[in-house]
């Protein structure tokens, strides 16, 4: 299902995009998940395993293929793909993992499907200092973490680009939910800067493409504290890239900060919710779009909310002076 929404006249595609699958292409694509989910050693940070997902994820139903490789040529205005009725159980599901740094380390049918869906839009990546360098990630609440700014708290996590920080940021983030929460609506927000753009006034816009921000790095990343100063917003002004923390980007002097107020303004003004049933994908264009989550009430009794995450690059080479060894981790 592709539905049209108006947007201003910057030349991108202006389709806002989400595809619900056949029950014959559910069939098919369990089909591929399940065989795949049995290729020996059946471990996704495997490189041989990853190999074979990445060969055969030319194989997902066609209407798939197409939206995704659309979708990674031009994410549109909304700058997300939402696909739905991917083939889970959530009857077969283990109880929720209510620990820090959770991962999926085997190749379980959800596991397979988040890497299919990867591959087909390009490199699979982790970060090594990050849930251990996992390809396949949690997103958990956890008690320890319930009031802190990172995927296993509940209180509201800010709009953020993915790993701001990192000259090798995800160009996507890919968010599989496994099981929804309690209240079945805690939504993942996002919010497009091509349609908070024109809120911006020029002067505004013109500060947020100068250097004069920081953006802190996690000191699980070994940094001993901020980026060089970055623009915001960057590339051609009618159609930028952003590339924002909101709880980790400041700026360096008061025109600065003001200019990040008006920005998060204006993205708030134009966020959506999204919330994710099983069996839903969501795809982020993280040059496009920043992402959060409203807060909600874990129970930590196994059946809380569970996503499964995956970074996706569009070009791997670009990113091989951070890759030892040419793996798939980033350092
Ligand atoms: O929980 C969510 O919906 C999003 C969390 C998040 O920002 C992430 O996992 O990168
Ligand atoms: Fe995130």
């Amino acid at each position: 299902m592709t539905s049209t929404t108006a947007s201003a006249n910057a030349g991108y595609s202006k389709e806002t995009s989400t595809l619900e699958l056949t029950g014959e292409e559910r069939t098919t694509l369990e089909a591929l998940a399940q065989r795949l989910a049995r290729v020996e050693p059946a471990l996704v940070d495997d490189q041989g395993w990853r190999t074979r997902v990445r060969r055969e994820s030319c194989r997902v139903p066609s209407r798939l293929s197409s939206a995704l490789r659309d979708f990674g040529h031009d994410a549109g205005t909304d700058g997300t793909l939402t696909i739905s009725n991917l083939p889970l159980s959530a009857g077969e599901l283990p109880p929720t993992p209510a620990v820090r740094d959770s991962v999926e380390r085997a190749a379980t049918v959800p596991a397979t499907l988040a890497m299919l869906l990867g591959s087909e839009l390009g490199a699979v990546v982790a970060y090594r200092e990050e849930k251990q360098g996992a390809l396949v990630q949690n997103v958990v609440p956890v008690p320890a973490l319930a009031e802190s700014q990172s995927n296993g708290g509940s209180v509201r996590l800010e709009f953020h680009t993915e790993n701001a920080f990192h000259p090798h940021r995800p160009d996507f983030v890919g968010l599989l939910c496994l099981r929804p929460a309690h209240e079945d609506q805690v939504g993942t927000q996002v919010a497009s800067v091509r349609r908070a753009l024109p809120l911006i006034d020029e002067q505004t816009r013109a500060v947020l493409h100068e250097p004069r921000f920081l953006t802190e790095a996690p000191p699980s990343f070994g940094s001993n504290g901020l980026s060089d100063p970055k623009p915001v917003l960057d590339g051609a002004p009618e159609d930028p890239d952003i590339c924002v923390d909101f709880h980790a980007t400041s700026g360096l002097d008061e025109g600065a900060e003001k200019a990040l107020v008006q920005l998060r303004e204006a993205l708030w003004a134009v966020r959506s919710d999204v919330v994710l049933r099983p069996g839903d994908m969501i795809f982020v264009d993280n040059r496009l779009v920043v992402h959060g989550r409203v807060a909600f009430s874990p129970r930590y009794d196994g059946n809380d909310r569970w996503l499964h995450r995956v970074f996706v690059h569009l070009d791997h080479r670009r990113s091989r002076g951070y890759r030892p060894g040419n793996g798939a981790v980033l350092l």
